[in-house]
């Protein structure tokens, strides 16, 4: 069994598939804190855990023609500045289970919690490309990453950026080796992760192997056979793979984590709770919440921290008390974001289906009753 070695889990999360390990806290838990904590962070594992030597590891940073080849042990990327930021990552198939609901698709059934935020600490990619002479070129460029992580014919995860958000300093692309102040837990990518802010979960790779700059994207499954949108019909014996751009900047996306769909709530007033989040750095600023299915709105309240222009990487939680209108039996509660590109989200799933079942950010709905 080579899922044998796998860590020991958080008994709160919600498993979605075993081997490969992949599972989500319950809505309650993932808005309790701003910042959620290491053990019930989500996971999205596409091969077993592999179980690296924080002595032996290396980073091979691998030279071209025009830079060099780097072999960097843990001690050598601490000596790099270590910079630190809070980032949400979220993956492509968050809310995937919403789309099943319209017509199947093929992926795991994640609900409404592929997504988390943490601390993360570490050297900048833009530092150590520097290191190995590496310049932001005029022709189109990617960095590919590798991870230590293989199935039994020895294939590795991959996926790769374009070397111009890696050698951008605002862009803040992180080699990281600490999670909220610890270091990785081996289900996040110890000892080293990629960490791309405001880029879909698949480009974070984790149990960094290897980074290269090449004049293609990645070759790996994940980048070009994966992780892409599609027009709702397009189906599988007729998609094309590479007509699509891989997915990097993630759209606008919130949804409702209190109450939870089929709840009972008391009549009087109801706590709606949840979060919102947008890709590229995009901010938030804007929740809209309606008990009435879409008819009438009030913005709910922005919490957590303020985020910097350009540079939002983390969600906003939020929250709206409501007054529950006298006689209501049941309440249609719905809620959509607004970014600061005034970017909004679809407001059914039918017409953004795609038959991976990825980019996943209609309007999120929650039906609950009203005691009497
Ligand atoms: N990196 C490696 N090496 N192997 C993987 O399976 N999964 C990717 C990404 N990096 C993956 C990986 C995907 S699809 C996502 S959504 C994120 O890791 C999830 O990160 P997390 O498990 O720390 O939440
Ligand atoms: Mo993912």
């Amino acid at each position: 069994d080579p899922y044998a070695d796998d860590p020991i889990r958080h008994p709160a999360l919600k498993v979605n598939s075993q081997r490969p390990f992949n599972a989500e806290p319950p809505p309650e838990l993932l808005t309790e804190n701003y910042i959620t904590p290491n053990p019930i962070f989500f996971t999205r594992n596409h091969l077993p855990v592999p179980n690296l030597d924080p002595d032996t590891y290396r980073l091979h940073v691998v030279g071209n023609p025009g830079s060099k080849s780097l072999s960097l042990s843990l001690d050598d990327l601490y000596k790099f500045p270590k910079h630190e930021i809070t980032v949400t990552l979220q993956c492509a198939g968050n809310r995937r289970s919403e789309m099943t609901q319209v017509k199947e698709v093929k992926g795991l059934e994640w609900r409404t919690g592929a997504i988390s935020t943490a601390r993360w600490a570490g050297a900048r990619l833009c530092d150590v490309l520097a290191q190995a002479g590496h310049k932001l070129c005029e022709t189109e460029a990617h960095v590919c990453f590798e991870g230590l992580d293989s199935d039994p014919t020895g294939t590795t995860y991959g996926a790769s950026i374009p070397l111009a958000r890696a050698m951008d300093p605002e862009a803040e692309v992180l080699l990281a080796y600490e999670m909220n102040g610890q270091p990785l837990p081996r289900d996040h990518g110890f000892p080293v992760r990629v960490v791309v802010p405001g880029v879909v979960g698949a480009r974070n790779v984790k149990w960094l192997g290897r980074v290269s700059v090449e004049p293609e994207e990645s070759y790996s499954h994940w980048q070009r056979r994966d992780y892409k949108g599609f027009s709702p019909s397009v189906d599988w014996d007729t998609v094309d793979f590479d007509s699509a751009p891989s997915i990097q900047e993630l759209p606008v996306q919130s949804a409702i984590t209190e109450p939870q769909d089929g709840e009972t709530v008391q009549s009087g007033e109801v706590t709606i709770k949840g979060y919102a989040w947008s890709g590229g750095g995009r901010a938030v600023i804007r929740v809209d919440v309606s008990l009435d299915g879409g008819l009438t709105w009030q913005a709910a309240e922005l919490d957590g921290e303020e985020q910097r222009p350009r540079k939002a990487w983390a969600w906003r939680l939020w929250q709206l008390q409501a007054v529950v209108p006298a006689g209501q039996k049941e309440l249609n509660i719905v809620c959509k974001a607004v970014d600061d590109s005034y970017n909004v989200q679809p407001d059914t799933v039918a017409p953004i289906w795609n038959l991976r079942g990825v980019l996943s950010n209609a309007w999120h709905r929650v039906h609950v009753h009203v005691a009497s």
